[in-house]
C-alpha cells in the first residue's frame, strides 16, 4: 500500500467511529429501525463526504479544540444523509438493488417498508445531529453564525434544489434519450451537490470568506460530475466483485448516463478536464500538496 492508501484507510476508520459514535440505541419497541439504520451506516463505504469536510477545515485553519462540538456534527449529518439517500435508490421503486457495498441492501434484510422508514430516520437524524452543533456553540456567536450557514448550505444541497431535485429529473427520464442540460442537470444534483455541500461546510465552519466558499463550491461540481462519470465508466468496465454491487446497472434499469451518449474514451477525457479544472482551483487556493488534492484525483482514478 503507498503512503496516501495507508492514510486514507486510517482517516477512514476515525471516520466512522464519529459517524457511528452518534447512532443512537434503542431496546423499545422500535429497536429494529434502530439496527436497520445502523446496518445501513456501518456497512462499509467510503466516508468520502465527512471526510471532505473535516479536510478543508483543517486545511483553511479551524480549531482542531472545536472540532467536537462543531465539526464533528456536520460530518455524522452528511453520512447520514447520504446513506438514507442508497437506502431509498436501492428500493424496488428506485434502482431496485439488492446488493450495496458487497452485502445485502438494507430493504433486501428488513423488507421494503422498512427500506422506507430507515431512509427516512436517517435523514431526520441528520438534521437533528446537524441542530446540535448549533446548541453545543450557542454561546459563541462567530460559530453559532457559521453554524446556521453551515445547516442551510446542508439542507439546500441534499434537498429539492440538489440531490433530491437530481434524483427526481433521473427518476422522471428513465428509459428516455437526454440531452446534454439534462445529464449535467442530474449529475449536478444527484451527485455533486452532497460533495459540494462536504467541502463548502468545512470551509465555512472553519470560518472562510464567501470567495473561498464559492471556490470549493465550484471544486465540489467539478469532482462530483468527474465522479459520477467515472462510475459510469465503472458500471461498464468493472467487475460485480471489485465494486460490491453489480455492474450493468445502468443498462439493466434502462439508464442513460454521459458513457451511453459519449462512449468511454469521451467520457474519460471529460473526467480529466473536469479534474485538471478542480486542480487548478486547489492551486490558487495554496492547497496543491494538500491530503485533499490527492483524495480528488485519487477519486476520479478510483477502481472500485
Ligand atoms: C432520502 C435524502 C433522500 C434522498 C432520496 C434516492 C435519492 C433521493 C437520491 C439518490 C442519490 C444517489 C444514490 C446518487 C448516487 C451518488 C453516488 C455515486 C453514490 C455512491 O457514493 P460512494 O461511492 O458510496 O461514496 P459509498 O458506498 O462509498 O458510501
Amino acid at each position: 500500500m503507498n503512503d496516501f492508501v495507508t492514510t486514507l484507510k486510517t482517516k477512514t476508520e476515525e471516520i466512522s467511529e464519529i459517524v457511528l459514535k452518534r447512532l443512537p440505541k434503542s431496546d423499545s419497541f422500535s429497536a429494529v429501525i434502530f439496527e436497520a439504520m445502523e446496518y445501513s451506516v456501518a456497512n462499509g463505504g467510503k466516508r468520502l463526504r465527512p471526510l471532505m469536510v473535516k479536510e478543508v477545515y483543517e486545511a483553511l485553519g479551524g480549531k482542531k479544540e472545536k472540532e467536537e462540538k462543531l465539526l464533528e456534527p456536520f460530518m455524522a449529518a452528511i453520512e447520514m444523509i447520504h446513506s438514507s439517500s442508497l437506502v431509498h435508490d436501492d428500493l424496488p421503486e428506485m434502482d431496485n438493488d439488492l446488493l450495496r457495498r458487497g452485502k445485502p441492501t438494507t430493504h433486501a434484510v428488513y423488507g421494503q417498508a422498512m427500506g422506507v422508514l430507515t431512509g427516512d430516520g436517517l435523514l431526520n437524524l441528520a438534521y437533528e445531529t446537524a441542530a446540535s452543533a448549533l446548541e453545543a456553540v450557542a454561546d459563541n456567536h462567530d460559530d453559532l453564525k457559521n453554524a446556521a450557514r453551515a445547516l442551510k448550505i446542508l439542507g439546500t444541497k441534499a434537498g429539492i434544489y440538489g440531490m433530491i431535485g437530481g434524483q427526481v429529473v433521473d427518476v422522471v427520464n428513465t428509459g428516455k434519450p437526454l440531452s446534454d442540460e439534462e445529464i449535467d442537470f442530474i449529475y449536478i444534483g444527484k451527485t455533486a451537490a452532497l460533495i459540494e455541500s462536504s467541502l463548502m461546510m468545512g470551509a465555512v465552519l472553519a470560518g472562510a470568506d464567501t470567495d473561498t466558499v464559492d471556490k470549493f463550491e465550484r471544486i465540489g461540481r467539478c469532482t462530483g460530475i468527474a465522479f459520477q462519470i467515472r462510475d459510469d465508466i465503472l458500471d461498464e468496465t468493472s467487475t460485480d466483485e471489485e465494486l460490491g454491487k453489480p455492474v450493468h446497472s445502468d443498462e439493466e434499469n434502462n439508464k442513460t448516463t454521459y458513457v451511453t451518449i459519449h462512449g468511454l474514451d469521451e467520457s474519460q477525457k471529460k473526467v480529466d478536464e473536469l479534474t485538471k479544472e478542480a486542480e487548478n482551483l486547489l492551486t490558487g487556493l495554496g492547497l496543491e500538496d494538500s491530503f485533499l488534492a490527492g483524495l480528488l484525483k485519487f477519486l476520479v482514478t478510483r477502481t472500485k
